[in-house]
């Protein structure tokens, strides 16, 4: 293998190749790895070995060096904690170096996030050596690399359809691989309940069976939950849990009738429209069902973020909406968690279709009017989902009030206000392009992060083409190179660079019922998205990325993971 090959085989690219002399023959390895290692939760349980053997022996490369085994043998893979600055200086803690010699492989990194990349870099180069026909054959070289951002993650519904707990694994391992580390899962929705709650058991109890067009619905039970996240930790990935309020949550209206005005509970909700459901601020049951259910998500989450929705919520005066925007912050903090939320928490308005039509009209703006509901009757999905994400570029208007829902978007702490509704520290995530950016700008000042997702760019559940079986169009079609060509760092018009925390993509599941379903979407899509997380913008290149990515499609196979085979790679 020449180093081109290796180069062409890494994906995230990364920071820099350093090619060495001569070939190393890496049939068997003996994994040397550190006893203990200290993480977040100061547990000590490696596990770096079985890894090893996870990712590396499907790339053909046979791993020994397990505690039971008693004449290990083969090549030395050496995994080593360093604590002073790497050589170039860089405090980054996810960095690592991959060195390849004649003598073996040494992963050295600060900590064990950064041992885990070396590991999947070495995976993708056996993997190349192996579809190149030389197995466990690589060059010896240097890898030095780490990420551009911290947060690097993909947001999945399971509300919309349940995906279980084999199939979140298969999610975790597929984040692992592209050095992704937050799992974001959407867990309520009108249609269904997917956590179970100590403190509210009707919440499953009635409202989890429940599906999109009546397909079958599901659960996380409190140990397949804890089971996950653990599964997750191990692979360097944190699990952020969102429960959104105070819309999308016919789920919990079903499941409490004392949510509703009336004492009453909702009915069922199988279709796929948005905006509809709403809790009420001042209904004494209101506050306490926070409190017990953040409360509870809190205690079971190892992860540092608890994320509270707060999109679409299109029946809801602003004053009300931001009192719960306020109160949300309040409970998650106060339970030892950092808020997240959607880009609405911040004040830029809560849209509905016809204001938002209405104002891109105004400013000259043809809406592609025709909402892209995949399946069901005519639904309207994704916010003001009569306009094309495309038309976008519309906007603020001359008063400050943005395209996606002036109407509803002014109020105290609304577009004309001074002060933003978020808390240091909250982490907003960036999806509707149509917003202006006012809110956004005041948010940063009083100490919000932020997490972009934009939806033409990283939502994954939108069509590749128009002709694409699955899939929503509300945000237009996504092909791999529109989820590839962006800049993450000036996504929102003259935010601080220093303000971002990295990228999302996100997958909503009203059309995606299967796990090939689901995976057809991610994959390619979802590299792409890893790679305008972690990769430097100037070593960014979609040619080379094109050609990467091609090599990957064999271990999807191997793996079963599939794919879809868009006609902008020669696959
Ligand atoms: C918008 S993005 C939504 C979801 C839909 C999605 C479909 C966001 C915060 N909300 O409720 O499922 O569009 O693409």
């Amino acid at each position: 293998m020449t180093d081109n090959d290796v180069a062409a085989a890494i994906t995230p690219a990364p920071v820099r190749i350093e090619p060495g002399r001569g070939v190393l023959s890496l049939e068997r390895v003996r994994v040397i790895a550190p006893d203990a290692v200290p993480d977040g939760d100061g547990r000590s349980d490696p596990g770096l070995r079985a890894l090893a053997a996870e990712l590396l022996e499907p790339a053909g490369i046979a791993v020994s060096g397990t505690p039971r085994e008693h004449s290990p043998g083969g090549t030395p893979l050496e995994l080593r904690f360093e604590d002073a600055a790497g050589p170039e200086g860089s405090a980054n803690p996810e960095r690592y170096t991959l060195a390849v010699s004649g003598d073996g492989v040494v992963v050295t990194a600060p900590e064990r996030s950064g041992l885990l990349h070396g590991l999947r870099t070495l995976r993708q180069i056996a993997g190349a050596a192996q579809a190149a026909g030389h197995p466990g054959e690589l060059p010896a070289l240097v890898v030095h690399d780490e990420p551009r951002y911290g947060w690097r993650g993909l947001s999945l519904d399971i509300a919309r359809h349940f995906f279980g707990p084999d199939h979140l694994r298969a999610v975790v391992d597929l984040l692992g691989q592209y050095k992704l580390n937050r799992l974001g899962l959407h867990l309520t929705d009108d249609q269904g309940w997917r956590l179970e709650i100590p403190s509210r058991p009707d919440l499953v109890a009635r409202s989890s069976h429940s599906a999109v067009n009546g397909d079958q619905g599901g659960y996380l039970s409190v140990a397949d939950y804890a089971e996950l996240q653990e599964y997750a930790a191990a692979r360097g990935v944190v699990v952020v849990p969102e429960i959104d309020l105070p819309g999308h949550v016919n789920a919990a209206t079903h499941a409490y009738g004392e949510l509703t005005p009336d004492g009453r509970p909702t009915e069922v909700y199988e279709g796929i429209e948005v905006g509809f459901s709403r809790l009420y601020l001042d209904l004494p049951t209101t506050e306490p069902f926070l409190r017990d259910v953040l409360g509870d998500v809190a205690r079971m989450t190892r992860g540092e973020w608890v994320h509270f929705g707060g999109d679409e919520v299109h029946r809801m005066a602003p004053e009300e909406y931001l009192g719960f925007v306020e109160l949300c912050q309040e409970i998650v903090t106060s339970s030892g968690k950092i808020p997240a939320a959607w880009q609405e928490a911040a004040g830029s308005g809560h849209g509905d279709a016809e204001t938002a039509a209405a104002a891109l009209a105004a400013a000259g703006v043809g809406a592609g009017v025709g909402a892209g509901a995949g399946v069901g009757a005519a639904a309207e999905v994704g916010g003001a989902g009569t306009a094309r994400a495309s038309a976008g570029t519309a906007g603020s208007t001359a008063n400050g009030s943005t395209t996606d829902g002036s109407s509803t978007a002014a109020g105290p702490a609304g577009p004309d206000s001074e002060t933003s509704p978020v808390r240091a520290g909250t982490v907003l995530h960036y999806w509707d392009t149509r917003a202006g950016s006012e809110a956004f700008l005041r948010a940063a000042e009083a100490g919000a992060r932020f997490v972009m997702a934009p939806a033409e760019r990283t939502y994954l559940d939108m069509k590749y083409t128009p002709e694409h079986p699955l899939g929503l169009h509300w945000a237009g079609f996504v092909e791999l190179r529109d989820s590839y060509d962006w800049d993450p760092g000036t996504t929102i018009d003259g935010l601080p660079p220093e303000a971002v925390d990295g990228v999302s993509a996100c997958v909503w599941t009203e059309t995606l019922v299967t796990r090939d379903d689901l995976f057809s979407m991610l994959l390619p899509r979802l590299a792409a998205v890893a790679e305008a997380a972690w990769t430097p913008r100037d070593a960014r290149d979609w040619d080379s990325f094109r050609r990467r990515i091609a090599t990957e499609a064999a271990a999807w196979r191997r793996d079963g993971a599939a794919y879809h085979p868009t006609p902008q790679v020669d696959w």
